[in-house]
């Protein structure tokens, strides 16, 4: 045994919280799957995982390097008993002393002193076991059995209905409240966690603050005034009890205050104009946060529970109203009477081991958003209910956050039990995230309908209320339970799944869609993207390799063998279905390209980098002002990776930003401008096909997401490869408030009508800049000829000028999507995925250059 901690109840009367961290040990016991297991104890520190512990042990190998994942396996479907003793002195005034558990993962007994607590079955729950009764003057022993989860999914599912169709995973893992990407997912590995994985602590107390509810809201036609209702829930109340409830400010300025009877409970205020202030999304406003404190005090004046709560005031809502010209109905955001158009990310859980990710970390990706200029982050459904860290910080820095129930890709079942606990677990989850004013939309469960839908199991007619025992049995969680719990407890939009709306999840007129028909589906090019438009695309993606570091670090130990694009090892770090043929077809469409691994990691960052630029500018170019609101939202699959891995992720799992983070950041700055070039194919008459004429047509335009007009002047500059400049002219352009502004249309300067199919179209790239007042430029794109790999690159003379802090990059002819990199440690760039145009010298800054010279790759730099 370790050495046991001391925990003694004080003689006063608050509420005392006395945390149970110190001293725990765990073992493998016997399992249905492992029969024989060696007792043999290790200390380890809590919140924590067992993989977590057997790898800091030395016992398994790390499961992100090489293939070692396959050899933890036995992990999970063994069973572990984590103990801990402490001492412990009855407090006089404790009439009740409960054991929290803030979160067990997830098939838990519970035991002290050798007394049954609980068993628990939920991952996504916290428990509050009443233990005062079982506890020892002296030492007390606390002990946790962990039961395979794997196993215990299996049991379930075969009690209660058999297997169920999915995407995924194990069938399995529709009967369990855990985690689901830990069954592993198209992006991460088969990686089952036990243990602990949040905090545990006793709690004494005679009366204890249960439940504040806070409803804060700007009110009046112009959100200039603003009202909080208050209710306060009491466990275990006396007479006498007395609220004192206080609104500060940040910087402690108390605003209102307030005393009451507990046993009333409620209460509101109004403020008036410039009492308060609003809370707005990142590029709309400040971020003004306040704290509720709750003080309840007993009737001789001492205080004994308090409790804190964040407040902030904005109203959000999601609008779904008809569109002028076009069917269907919008699904934008809106917040504070201000329509957002929401770019941004999906988010899945950090790391396989959860209980490694360090607040810090959530922060690091939070701020990488921000240098992305994003505003919208989806917690997906197959994760979890993120840390509170993660929705501090959206809070903080404006970010808005789409929360997805934990469920994803399955037909899931819905019996009473697991009802009940489903139940639970949304009420938990709704009241610990509706404080965030960050939270702005719950929706039921990623992709269930689609699920559905493709197994012909949806019944669209059937609005019964009663979806138990259809073919789809979990309506009844999306359609019944969880917009219940939602409703009562919060003002937060509810919407049945993601994606969901219209005719089917896939219609594109109605609700948000997941569009995958590039990658997935019918593996559209991606120059589609605009036909394949939705009213809010929640998520689309394209592959992309991570930074070479990334690659390098999940080889094992001193074997480079594996870096090559199609090792054993490197195939097991790509968990999508098909992925070498997808990569190759979307490679071999567009580009010319070397395979050794280093080129591959670049010519598949390029192509995921073009890809999900091209998405968000020609969705951005559909938000066109009140009443065409034609998309209003663009999510890219996936900000994050779980482990080291070649995923859809626009940054890898050590937050290195692939190429893509930037070029999406261009498309999403306050001003851009956008291109599109088609060939047009005109026949002479209805009787050849022989005699026709090809044109290049070019459409320009210009985003503006803030709320003031702004005028500016586009420079438009054509150049034909190996020859020059051959046109140049500007626009004067009024870019719309909030909208984007079509500019011009016509035919790409310079390139002739064409007569035959053997008259190879001239190879002329077009740059656009816009210029402010001042000729400092807002934005620039430059549209080029496509597919590129019919392109003859001219010799390049590409300089590089290193300063200290900063690269200029300077050019003889139009180059495409540079990617800029150092010998050694990574630097932190400011920019990638470039393209430079000559006469337009372009300085990038970055972090970590240390003297080192810069290396470039780009299309036609001879590596292929
Ligand atoms: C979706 C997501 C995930 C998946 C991704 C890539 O539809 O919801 O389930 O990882 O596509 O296939």
């Amino acid at each position: 045994m370790y050495p046991s901690q001391i925990t003694h109840i004080a003689h006063c009367k608050m509420r005392q919280s006395l945390s149970v961290t110190g001293g725990w040990e765990f073992t493998q016991i016997p399992s249905k799957a492992i029969p024989k297991a060696t007792e043999e104890w290790h200390p380890c520190s809590i919140p924590t995982s067992v993989h977590v512990e057997l790898i800091k042990l030395n016992k398994i190998p790390h499961p992100f390097r090489g293939l070692a994942e396959w050899n933890v396996q036995w992990v999970g479907e063994a069973d572990w008993q984590f103990r801990t003793t402490f001492q412990y002195a009855l407090g006089k005034h404790a009439d009740q002393v409960d054991l929290v558990c803030d979160g067990l993962d997830t098939y838990c007994d519970v035991t002290l002193n050798g007394k049954t607590l609980g068993s628990t079955e939920n991952m996504f729950l916290s428990h509050r076991f009443p233990c005062r009764e079982l506890l020892l003057e002296g030492e007390n022993e606390l002990v946790l059995v962990f039961r395979s989860a794997w196993y215990e999914a299996k049991k379930a599912e075969a009690e209660n209905g058999g297997p169920m169709a999915l995407w995924n995973g194990d069938s399995s893992r529709l009967y369990s409240r855990k985690a689901q990407y830990g069954w592993g997912w198209d992006w991460g590995p088969i990686l089952l966690t036990a243990g602990p994985w949040k905090p545990i602590r006793l709690e004494a107390y005679s009366s204890r603050i249960d439940d504040v509810r806070v409803d804060a809201k700007l009110t009046g036609n112009d959100y200039q005034t603003a009202s909080l209702a208050a209710s306060v829930t009491i466990a275990r109340s006396t007479k006498g009890l007395v609220v004192h409830a206080q609104l500060e400010t940040a910087s402690g300025d108390v605003v209102k205050e307030a005393t009451l009877k507990a046993e009333d409970g409620e209460w509101k205020w109004d403020f008036e104009a410039g009492e308060v202030d609003a809370w707005w999304p990142i590029g709309y406003g400040k971020q003004p946060l306040y704290s509720l404190k709750v003080d309840l005090v007993d009737a001789n004046g001492t205080m004994i529970d308090r409790s804190t709560h964040r407040v902030a005031f904005r109203n959000a809502k999601v609008i779904q109203e008809p569109l002028e010209g076009q069917p269907g109905t919008s699904f934008l955001f809106e917040v504070n009477g201000v329509r957002v158009f929401c770019g941004g990310s999906n988010w899945i859980p950090a790391d396989s081991f959860l209980t490694e990710i360090e607040p810090d970390r959530y922060r690091k990706w939070v701020d990488l958003m921000i240098r992305g200029n994003q505003n919208m982050l989806r917690v997906w459904g197959g994760g979890v209910y993120e840390a509170d860290e993660l929705y501090d910080i959206c809070d903080e820095k404006g970010i808005l956050v789409w929360q997805d129930f934990m469920f994803g890709c399955g037909l899931y079942p819905s019996y009473d039990h697991l009802n009940a606990s489903v139940k639970l677990e949304a009420e938990q989850a709704v009241k610990r995230l509706r404080d965030h004013p960050s939270v702005v939309i719950f929706a039921g469960n990623n992709e269930d309908y689609q699920v559905a839908e493709s197994l012909g199991v949806m019944d669209y007619s059937d609005n019964s209320g009663h979806y138990m025992k259809t073919k789809f049995p979990a309506r009844q969680i999306y359609e019944v339970i969880l917009p219940e719990v939602v409703e009562r407890l919060s003002g937060i939009f509810y919407h049945r799944s993601s994606p969901y709306g219209g005719e089917s999840s896939s219609d594109r007129t109605v609700g948000d869609i997941h569009q995958w028909n590039v990658w997935h589906g019918t593996q559209e090019p991606w120059s589609n993207w605009d036909i394949l438009a939705g009213r809010f695309v929640s998520e689309f993606g394209m592959q992309g390799y991570p930074n070479k570091r990334t690659v390098q670090a999940w080889q094992d130990d001193g074997d480079d063998s594996q870096y090559f694009p199609q090792s054993r090892v490197s195939a097991n770090h790509n968990k999508a279905d098909g992925f070498e043929r997808r990569l190759e077809l979307y490679l071999m469409e567009n580009f010319r390209h070397a395979f050794d691994m280093d080129n591959y990691i670049f010519y598949t960052q390029i192509m995921q980098a073009e890809t999900l630029a091209a998405a968000y500018r020609l969705w951005r170019r559909n938000w066109k002002g009140r009443g065409k609101e034609y998309t209003s939202g663009a999510l890219v699959w996936q900000i994050n990776d779980c482990w080291p891995c070649v995923s859809w992720a626009i940054a890898d799992y050590y937050t290195r930003p692939k190429p893509a983070f930037f070029s999406i950041a261009r498309e999403l700055r306050p001003y851009t401008v956008g291109m599109a070039r088609k060939e047009v194919k005109k026949p002479r008459d209805n009787v050849t096909s022989a005699f026709f004429e090809i044109t290049h047509e070019i459409e320009l335009w210009a985003c503006n997401s803030t709320l003031q007009s702004k005028s500016a002047t586009i420079e438009l500059v054509s150049w034909e490869l190996h020859k020059g400049e051959v046109d140049r002219r500007t626009f004067d352009v009024n870019m719309a408030p909030n909208a984007s502004t079509e500019v011009w249309k016509g035919t790409v300067p310079g390139q002739p009508v064409r007569t035959s199919q053997a008259d190879v179209p001239r190879p002329i790239v077009v740059q656009a800049r816009l210029l402010d007042d001042q000729g400092e430029v807002l934005a620039r794109y430059s549209n080029w000829p496509e597919p590129w790999k019919y392109l003859i690159f001219p010799k390049y003379d590409l300089k590089i000028t290193e300063g200290s802090d900063s690269v200029t990059l300077s050019t003889n002819e139009p180059i495409k999507g540079i990617v800029l990199d150092v010998e050694g440690d990574d630097c932190d760039w400011d920019d990638q995925a470039i393209d430079l145009f000559p006469g337009d010298d372009q300085v990038i800054g970055v972090r970590g250059l240390g003297g080192r010279k810069v290396v470039a790759k780009y299309l036609g730099d001879g590596s292929a």
